[in-house]
C-alpha cells in the first residue's frame, strides 16, 4: 500500500467491522457502507403557544439511509412568518397571534412543523347586540363576569329579549335594553314574538 491515504484507511476499517460470512463458509468482501443523510424529522409536527414570548423547543434529527440518526449534522431553522413566531436553533418563540411554518433545513433535506400562536384575551366587560327583524346580531355573545350586554333595536317590527330567568326586556320596536350578568354560565334568550329568533350570552 504505497498510496497511503486517510480515505483508504477509513474504508479498510469499515470493511473490517462489516465483513460477512457467505453460506459456503468463506468470507465475502462487503461493500463499505457510507452513511448518507437521507431524511430529516422534527420532534413535533405542530406546536401551539398561548402567549407572546412563550417558547417551545423543537429537535431536528437527520437520519441515514437505514434510519439511523446521524450526529453533527448542520441544521438551519427558518420561520415562514417572523411576525408570528421566530425560531433559532430549534427554539420557537411566539410573537403574536397567527400561524407560521417552521422549517428545519439540512443540505437538501427539509422538514416542517406548524406553529400556532393563540393568546387568549380576557372577555370584554361590555358587549352590544343588535335586534334586527327576526335575528339577534351577533347571536352568541361572551362577556366577563359582572359585564353588561346592551341590546339595541334596529328592525321595524316589535321584538323582545326574554331569558328563562332573570331580567328580560319588554316587547318594543325601538330603544335599548341592558342586563348585567353577575353569575357565570351560559344564558340563552329568545324573542317570544318570533320563534327561532334566539341568542345566548356566555359569562366567563
Ligand atoms: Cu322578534
Amino acid at each position: 500500500m504505497k498510496d497511503f491515504h486517510p480515505i483508504a484507511v477509513l474504508l479498510i476499517g469499515l470493511t473490517a467491522c462489516g465483513g460477512g460470512t457467505s453460506p459456503s463458509g468463506g468470507t465475502t468482501p462487503t461493500q463499505p457502507v457510507i452513511s448518507v443523510p437521507t431524511s430529516i424529522t422534527i420532534s413535533l409536527s405542530s406546536v401551539t403557544l398561548t402567549s407572546p414570548g412563550a417558547v417551545a423547543s423543537l429537535t431536528a434529527t437527520v437520519n441515514d439511509q437505514s434510519g439511523t440518526p446521524m450526529s453533527n449534522q448542520t441544521v438551519t431553522w427558518t420561520s415562514s412568518n417572523e411576525g408570528v413566531a421566530t425560531v433559532s436553533g430549534g427554539t420557537v418563540t411566539a410573537v403574536a397571534n397567527g400561524s407560521a411554518t417552521v422549517t428545519a433545513l439540512s443540505g437538501s433535506l427539509s422538514a416542517q412543523a406548524l406553529v400556532k400562536v393563540e393568546s387568549s384575551s380576557p372577555p370584554p366587560s361590555a358587549a352590544n347586540v343588535t335586534v334586527n327583524d327576526n335575528v339577534f346580531t351577533p347571536s352568541a355573545t361572551t362577556i366577563a363576569l359582572g359585564g353588561q350586554v346592551t341590546w339595541t333595536w334596529s328592525g321595524s317590527q316589535p321584538h323582545n329579549v326574554t331569558f328563562q330567568s332573570g331580567e328580560s326586556s319588554a316587547t318594543q320596536s325601538s330603544g335599548t335594553f341592558s342586563r348585567t350578568f353577575t353569575a357565570a354560565g351560559s344564558f340563552s334568550y329568545q324573542c317570544t314574538v318570533h320563534s327561532g329568533m334566539q341568542g345566548s350570552v356566555s359569562v366567563d
